[in-house]
């Protein structure tokens, strides 16, 4: 190993930490390392046109691929331009590690320098500082393990200048899976089951909320089992959303978004378990969800106080498989077998309840966006990768169904707009099958269109679909709510399609959603991401919106 510059002993631990797909944007910091690792066989190396975007390809390869993404980026300027989509992953509890330059650490004055570690620890994500050229194998270990481990974003921060002397040797590498506990699954106590079994026999109205850890566990059918001797219904946090779609007892998502049967259900409902959920304020819509629920929770780290709010009265500590089988044995060693809250008349009330009842008044020349939804989701086959874009127009692609959680990608746990192209592209870095949607906002896919570049250059394929106000839906709402003028948030509907066609890509302007099934057989047709755009009505105000307004605030 001796000889090698630093950068490129870094790259080779790179590589030994199982790295295939990298996301750059080069400078002065990076540039070095990411040619190196380009030079590795197996790897494949991206180019962004924004640092936010490097980074949210990288998080989106994670989401399509469960494995750690990696992104780099220069110093100073490069790590300034992140800090979003830090703070999205760490939020979403993506494990992350981005490689960036440090300024120079034998230079007395640099431009770009600044003090990244506050900067990046502001995030909530972990900073690694690299300073010693003896300890750059631990560095990037301790990177590794973090990102996994503890599902934390990472950045390693390494000055040029100590990249590019000659390593001086040592052990061979030791990557991070060799240090990380693997001990199994966790199961519940006695006690626990005990006391939760007491409360599904004495529940009428029981619902079980499925999450991202139940998902990541397996735990699908030992809920549905646990679910059908408990006489519960099934739901999903936002993550996990379409994980229980073929059953006829499931309301879909719970939380803000949920449809409005979803809500007198869960209104009504006597007890709530949790299984693999941590009941963000998104998931229990701020404790306006179910009232009246007495709350169980099965989690690996389980959260008695959950952004700002009680989250439970009885908690399992288990992973989310082991623990709903445990409760199932438990209730069938009791003989339990609940009719609860399932019944021929609850399974018509989901079946007919519509998402949202409220009729709005559509514009001539505009939809209604809840009818694209409805189109794109019987258009678009089900084995497609779906990702959640943001602002106002995205409730409605929530209730799209039948398509598995794995291939549902929803990372909007800090609100933060602009993130999803990005995203997408990863997503399609990963898949290579041209079969990924993005369903986005004109506002957010504005503020990244620059990577549509990034899109034809590397030759992705993907198909976006804007649901295009011509506004900041989300503002315009408020403001009209609070009877102020509306105008400063109103741009008029961009032309995505001619956008499209400057980038080299494909455009379609939607004027009738009959067209949906020729232009998907163009789309699959041609080589290219296409772009369809669809001009939708301001005045459909979706019901969380709707009561949002009445608050008077609220997380959006
Ligand atoms: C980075 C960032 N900037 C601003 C906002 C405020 N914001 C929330 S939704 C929204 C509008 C997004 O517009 P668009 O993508 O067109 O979606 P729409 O609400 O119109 O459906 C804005 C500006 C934000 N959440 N994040
Ligand atoms: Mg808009």
């Amino acid at each position: 190993m001796s000889n090698l510059p630093i950068y490129e002993m870094l790259a080779q631990a790179f590589a030994s930490e199982g790295v295939d797909a990298v996301f750059n944007l080069m400078g002065d910091g990076n540039m070095h390392w990411a040619t190196a690792m380009s030079k590795i066989d197996g790897v494949q190396s991206f180019h962004a046109r924004h640092e936010h975007c490097a980074v949210g390809m990288a998080v989106g390869y994670y989401s399509a691929t469960g494995k750690t993404g990696v992104a780099s980026v220069t110093c100073g300027p490069g790590v300034t331009q992140i800090s979003t989509i830090l703070s999205t992953a760490v939020r979403a509890r993506v494990p992350l590690v981005v490689f960036a330059g440090e300024s120079p650490i034998n230079a007395k004055w640099y431009n770009q320098a600044i003090d990244q570690a506050p900067l990046v620890n502001a995030t909530g994500a972990h900073y690694v500082r690299a300073h010693s050229a003896k300890l750059m194998h631990e560095y990037v270990r301790e990177a590794f393990y973090t990102a996994r481990y503890e599902r934390r974003p990472t950045v390693l921060g390494v000055p040029y200048d100590l990249q590019k002397i000659t390593w001086s040797g040592g052990p061979e590498y030791r990557p991070s899976a060799e240090y990380i506990p693997q001990p199994g699954r966790t199961l519940p106590s006695p006690e626990s089951v005990a006391r939760l079994a007491d409360k599904i026999a004495a529940a009428k109205r029981p619902i079980i909320i499925g999450g991202r850890g139940a998902v990541a566990s397996g735990a699908q059918s030992a809920i549905e089992e646990l679910a059908e001797v408990a006489g519960a219904l099934l739901a999903t946090s936002l993550p996990a959303r379409g994980m229980f779609d073929a059953s006829p007892y499931s309301v879909g998502v719970a939380g803000g978004f949920a449809s409005a049967g979803a809500r007198e259900l869960f209104a009504e409902a006597d007890l709530v378990i949790a299984v693999g959920s941590s009941l963000t304020y998104y998931t229990v819509d701020g404790g306006a969800l179910f009232p009246k629920a007495y709350v169980a929770q099965i989690d690996e780290r389980p959260l008695g106080l959950r952004d700002g709010a009680r989250a439970g009265d009885l908690f399992l500590k288990a992973d989310a498989k082991a623990g709903a089988e445990a409760v199932t044995a438990q209730l069938k060693r009791r003989g339990v077998k609940n009719a609860g809250y399932r019944s021929k008349e609850v399974v018509e009330r989901i079946k007919n309840t519509p998402i949202d009842p409220v009729e709005f008044p559509i514009a001539p020349g505009t939809f209604d966006p809840r009818d694209v939804i409805a189109e794109l989701d019987r258009v678009i086959p089900k084995d497609w990768d779906i990702v959640s874009g943001s602002g106002h127009q995205s409730y409605f692609l929530t209730h799209m169904r039948g398509r598995r959680p794995e291939n549902f990608h929803a990372m909007r746990e800090f609100g933060a707009i602009g993130n999803s192209i990005s995203i997408a592209l990863g997503i399609a870095a990963a898949r290579g099958n041209g079969k990924v949607l993005l369903i986005e906002g004109d506002g957010s896919l504005l503020m990244h269109i620059q990577e549509l570049e990034t899109l034809r250059r590397h030759g992705l394929k993907m198909l976006i679909v804007v649901n295009n106000d011509g506004a900041y839906g989300a503002e315009i709402h408020k403001l009209r709510h609070d009877g102020l003028d509306d105008r400063e948030a109103i741009f008029g509907r961009p032309d995505f399609a001619a956008i499209a066609k400057g980038f080299g890509l494909r455009g379609a302007d939607v004027t009738d959603l009959g067209q949906l099934p020729s232009i998907l057989r163009n789309y699959e047709a041609g080589d290219t991401a296409n772009i369809w755009n669809f001009p939708i009505s301001d005045q459909v105000v979706s019901p969380r919106m709707r009561r949002l307004n009445v608050k008077g605030h609220g997380v959006v």
